[in-house]
């Protein structure tokens, strides 16, 4: 009698045990199948040191000849290297109020700001941290704000526990066109990704 108690306790840690590897298997299985769950677990990035992705930059008191600068830290805390790419980037472009400078200029938009298309972006990576475009690092872009595309391939890589900055710098050039955004106002907003294959 005592040894068949002894038997089924065995036989009951026996079961918990391959219960346990059972769910263990079922969980590593489902983790490796569905890529996304893997992913989310290492593969993590940091913005300014936070956990969100998303920027937001408002270009005011602008004036022509004046530049604006910005920096960003981007963070690997996964443990995955990882690609590093803007995605949904939107521009958009305040008009506030129609001076008589803007309409003597020939901005006849009322509802459309014109600041966004006369302003420079370059977006590159700062690879000294000065805020500056020197020869080691490389731009993404270097255009107006307003001709941005949706997406911007960087496929910076980031190994795990490192660190990228990614500087802006914006310009406004003197022009002809410049008093039709007199009192303009202008934003750029994008999300920084890191997925585990660079962006075609
Ligand atoms: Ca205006
Ligand atoms: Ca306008
Ligand atoms: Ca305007």
């Amino acid at each position: 009698m005592k040894f068949k108690v002894t038997r089924n306790i065995i036989a009951i840690a026996l079961c918990v045990t391959l219960v346990i590897l059972f769910l263990s298997a079922i969980y590593v299985g489902f983790g490796t199948s569905y890529g996304y769950l893997f992913e989310t677990d290492t593969l993590n990035l940091t913005v300014e040191g936070r956990p969100d992705d998303y920027v937001n930059i408002d270009v005011i008191n602008m004036n022509p000849g004046k530049q604006i600068r910005g920096s960003y830290t981007i963070e690997n805390t996964g443990i995955l290297e990882g690609y590093l790419n803007l995605f949904n980037i939107k521009v958009k472009n305040y008009e506030n109020r129609v001076t008589a400078l803007e309409t003597k200029a020939g901005d006849n938009t009322d509802s459309v700001g014109e600041l966004g298309d006369l302003i420079n972006v370059r977006i590159f990576t700062d690879v000294d941290s000065d805020g500056w475009v020197d020869k080691e690092d490389t731009i993404f872009y270097n255009g107006k704000m307003g001709a941005l595309q949706s997406n911007l391939k960087l496929n910076a890589k980031i190994v795990p526990s490192s660190k990228v900055k990614i500087g802006v710098i914006f310009d406004w050039q003197d022009t002809n066109n410049c008093n039709k955004a007199t009192g303009d106002t202008t934003e750029l907003d994008f999300r920084f990704d890191l997925s585990q294959k660079a962006t075609n």
